[in-house]
C-alpha cells in the first residue's frame, strides 16, 4: 500500500506526534526545472466551480436580465446579491476544480494555485479558507482529502501542477479573549504585553468549557497548547519595522485570526510537519505562503528551509515556495534577501500590480512598470532574473489600491488582453486570476455606484464563476448540503444560475494563443528584457525617447496612450512585444530594435508571430495588416535600427520575432 492509500484509510488525524507518519523512498512527481516556464492560475475554491455547470446555461452577456431571477417571489435584488457574495459560501469544490482541468489546460495554464483548502470553523463563513480550525483536514464544504489527492493526480496526468496555499502565521479565531478584555473577546485591543487566555470556542463559536469534539477549539492536539499563541490582541498590521521580530505587525492577531507565538518551543517544527504531511499526501508541487511579512525573517527562513529539505528528500528538488509579502516591493525585497534560497519568489502585489494595470490602460508612463526591473530599485535585481517574482494583474485581496478587477474599468475586452500580454511576455512568472479570461468585472457599470462597499470590499473581486442558483445556508448550516433560497447565488455581473465558462470568449481565446506563443519561444520566458525607445511617425529619429517621446507632453501634458514596446533577447534572437496602450484610438510609431542582431541592409526582417486582432473572434482588425507570418523590414536611418508600426488598433497586441522559422523555413505557429 502506498503512503497515500495508507494515510487516506485512516480517519482524521488528531496528533502531529502520534498520527503524522511521513513516508520515505516513495515515488513522487518531480519539480519543473525552471518555474519561469509555468503559467500560474489562482482560483478561490469556493468561487470557481461546483462541477455542475452542465445543468446551467452559459451566461448571455447581452441579456443579463434573463439571469436575474425573482428571489422568493420578489424581484431581483442587488443588495441580496452583494450580501450573498460578501458573507456566504457559494458551493465551489475540489471536484469542481477537477472538472475544469480541460478548460484550464486549453487556456494555456500549467499550474493551479488553490486558495487554502484546510478545515475552517463550522459556524463561520470563511469561504476564502484563511481561518483554519484543523490543519490536518480538508474543509468538508470543499470535499475530502481524497478529493484533493484525486485533483493533484488528475492535474499531473494532464501535465499540470498544483500549488497549495498555506498559513503558518495564524490560526482561525478558535478561542476567545477573557471577558472584559479591552476591545472585546474577538478582537482585543493590541497590547505589548500578553493577555490571559479566555476560552476555546465550540462548534457554534460560543465559549466552551473544554474541547470535546472535532468542531471545538483547534486541531491537531499540539495546537491546543495556550502558550502557543501570542495573545497580544489585534493591532496595526503595518506598524513597526519589518526587521523587528517583535514588531506590532508581527505580534498582532490578523484581525480576529489568532497569531501563533512561533517562539514557543517546538511550534514551528510542528506546523512544518503538518504541511509536510500535505506534500506527502497530495504530491503537490509548491506552496504559496500567506502573511509571510507577519513572521520574522528567522522564523520564515527556518520554516521554508525545513519544507524545502523535506520536499527535496522526496525527489521534489525544486518545490516552489512563493511568499505573500504585504507592505510593498521594498518589504518583498527584504524577505527575498533574508530568506535567500529558502524562498523562490514573491508575489507582485505591491506597487508593481498597480503599475502593470496602469501601463496596460495607458494611464501611467510605461517606466512605472519597467523601472521595477532596474537593479537600483526595490526588487529590481530579483526581478531581473525573472524567476523570483510572480506578476499579478488581479488577485483576491488587492492590498494596494481599490478592490476592483482590472476588467471593471477596462476600455474594452481587447484592453484586458493587453494587460495579460504584459504579464505573459515580460520578465517573471505570470499568474492569471480566475475569471480574467472571461473579463469578469464585478457588477455592470450602471449598478456600481451605489452598491454597498463598491471599490472597498474584496467580495467584488470574488464572483462565483460557476453561477450558483443560491449560496449555502449561513453559519453552521453551511455544512448541510442544502441551499439558502432566500439569497441569489453570487454569479458574474450580478447574475445567478448561469455560469461563465466560455472557451469561445475572445479574451479566453487570445490568452490561449498568447500562452502558446510563450511556450514556443524560450526568449519570452528566459530572455533579457529591454524597454524599447520609439518615435512617433512625425518626430525626428533623434527624438527617440527611452519610453516614447509622445508620452510626455502630447495632449497638454497628459499621458496619451502611445505604443508600449519591449524586447526579450536570448542568445541571437530578439522578440519585440508591443501593444497600443490607448483604449480607443489607433497608434503608430517607429520602434527601435537591436541593430546588431538584426540585419539593417534592407534584408533584415522581423516576423509577426502574434497579433491579438487576428485572434479575437469579433475583432474588426482595423489595422488590416500584420498577418501572422508576415514580415516587417528592419530599417536603419541616422544609425538607428527600427521597425515601422502603423495604425495599431486600440489595445492591439503584436509580437515580432527575428528568427521564428524552422530549418525548412516554415514559421513556428
Ligand atoms: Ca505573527
Amino acid at each position: 500500500m502506498t503512503f497515500m492509500e495508507k494515510a487516506l484509510s485512516r480517519d482524521r488525524l488528531e496528533s502531529i506526534d502520534e498520527d503524522v507518519i511521513l513516508p520515505r523512498r516513495q515515488e513522487y512527481h518531480s519539480s519543473p526545472v525552471d518555474w519561469r516556464d509555468e503559467v500560474l492560475y489562482f482560483l478561490l475554491v469556493d468561487r470557481f466551480s461546483d462541477g455542475q455547470e452542465r445543468d446551467r446555461k452559459l451566461l448571455d452577456r447581452s441579456n443579463l436580465a434573463e439571469a436575474r431571477p425573482d428571489i422568493n417571489g420578489e424581484p431581483w435584488s442587488w443588495e441580496l446579491w452583494s450580501e450573498s457574495g460578501s458573507s456566504r459560501w457559494q458551493g465551489g469544490s475540489l471536484k469542481g476544480v477537477l472538472s475544469k482541468l480541460g478548460y484550464l489546460k486549453d487556456l494555456g495554464v500549467t499550474t493551479l494555485w488553490l486558495s487554502p483548502v484546510f478545515r475552517q470553523r463550522s459556524h463561520e463563513d470563511s469561504y476564502h479558507g484563511y481561518a483554519v480550525q484543523d490543519f490536518l483536514d480538508v474543509d468538508p464544504r470543499f470535499g475530502s482529502r481524497r478529493d484533493l489527492t484525486d485533483l493533484v493526480a488528475a492535474a499531473h496526468n494532464a501535465g499540470m501542477r498544483i500549488i497549495l496555499d498555506i498559513i503558518f502565521n495564524h490560526s482561525g479565531c478558535n478561542w476567545l479573549y477573557p471577558q472584559e478584555t479591552p476591545g472585546g473577546i474577538h478582537e482585543a485591543a493590541y497590547t505589548k504585553e500578553r493577555y490571559q487566555f479566555g476560552s476555546w470556542r465550540d462548534e457554534l463559536g460560543e465559549a466552551a468549557e473544554a474541547i470535546s469534539s472535532h468542531d471545538d477549539g483547534v486541531w491537531p492536539l499540539e495546537l491546543q497548547d495556550k502558550e502557543r499563541y501570542t495573545r497580544a490582541g489585534s493591532g496595526d498590521l503595518g506598524a513597526g519595522s519589518i526587521e523587528d521580530a517583535w514588531a506590532e505587525h508581527k505580534r498582532s492577531d490578523f484581525k480576529s485570526l489568532r497569531d501563533f507565538n512561533l517562539d514557543s518551543p517546538g511550534l514551528l517544527s510542528d506546523l512544518a510537519r503538518c504541511y509536510k504531511y500535505w506534500i506527502a499526501l497530495t504530491d503537490c508541487d509548491g506552496f504559496r505562503i500567506d502573511t509571510l511579512k507577519h513572521v520574522s525573517f528567522e522564523q520564515g527562513r527556518s520554516f521554508c528551509g525545513s519544507i524545502k529539505e523535506f520536499a527535496a528528500n522526496l525527489g521534489k528538488e525544486n518545490f516552489f515556495l512563493v511568499g505573500e509579502i504585504a507592505g510593498g516591493d521594498w518589504a518583498a525585497n527584504r524577505y527575498l534577501d533574508a530568506l535567500d534560497r529558502n524562498l523562490n519568489a514573491a508575489l507582485d502585489i505591491g506597487e508593481m500590480r498597480q503599475a502593470l494595470s496602469g501601463v496596460a490602460k495607458g494611464l501611467v508612463h510605461p517606466g512605472a512598470y519597467f523601472r521595477g526591473f532596474r537593479s537600483d530599485v526595490a526588487l529590481g535585481s530579483h526581478r531581473n532574473l525573472g524567476n523570483q517574482h510572480i506578476s499579478v494583474l488581479d488577485d483576491h485581496d488587492h492590498v494596494f489600491g481599490e478592490k476592483v478587477r482590472f476588467s471593471a474599468y477596462a476600455a474594452s475586452e481587447a484592453q484586458v488582453v493587453a494587460g495579460v500580454a504584459l504579464q505573459l511576455f515580460s520578465l517573471g512568472i505570470p499568474c492569471i486570476y480566475y475569471g480574467t479570461e472571461q473579463a469578469l468585472a464585478g457588477p455592470e457599470d450602471k449598478e456600481r455606484g451605489w452598491l454597498p462597499q463598491w471599490r472597498r470590499s474584496d467580495h467584488y473581486l470574488r464572483e462565483a464563476m460557476f453561477g450558483p442558483e443560491h449560496p449555502r445556508p449561513g453559519g453552521i448550516n453551511s455544512l448541510d448540503s442544502g441551499k439558502d433560497e432566500s439569497l441569489p447565488g453570487f454569479g458574474p455581473f450580478g447574475s445567478s444560475g448561469h455560469h461563465c465558462f466560455d472557451p469561445k470568449f475572445p479574451v479566453y481565446r487570445s490568452i490561449a494563443a498568447m500562452a502558446a506563443v510563450r511556450r514556443a519561444f524560450p526568449a519570452l520566458r528566459h530572455g533579457r528584457q529591454y524597454l524599447r525607445q520609439m518615435a512617433l511617425p512625425d518626430e525626428k529619429l533623434e527624438d527617440f525617447d527611452f519610453y516614447g517621446a509622445g508620452y510626455e507632453t502630447r495632449g497638454g501634458g497628459r499621458l496619451d496612450g502611445q505604443i508600449v514596446a519591449w524586447s526579450r533577447i536570448l542568445d541571437d534572437e530578439e522578440i519585440l512585444c508591443l501593444f497600443n496602450s490607448h483604449g480607443c484610438r489607433s497608434r503608430s510609431a517607429d520602434v527601435l530594435v537591436d541593430g546588431i542582431l538584426n540585419r539593417t541592409d534592407g534584408r533584415g526582417r522581423m516576423t509577426v508571430i502574434f497579433n491579438s486582432a487576428r485572434e479575437a473572434r469579433r475583432s474588426k482588425n482595423r489595422s488590416g495588416s500584420y498577418r501572422r507570418g508576415s514580415k516587417l523590414v528592419v530599417q536603419r536611418r541616422d544609425g538607428i535600427a527600427h521597425v515601422e508600426i502603423r495604425n495599431l488598433a486600440a489595445s492591439q497586441v503584436l509580437v515580432l520575432a527575428s528568427h521564428p522559422e524552422k530549418e525548412d523555413g516554415e514559421v513556428v505557429l
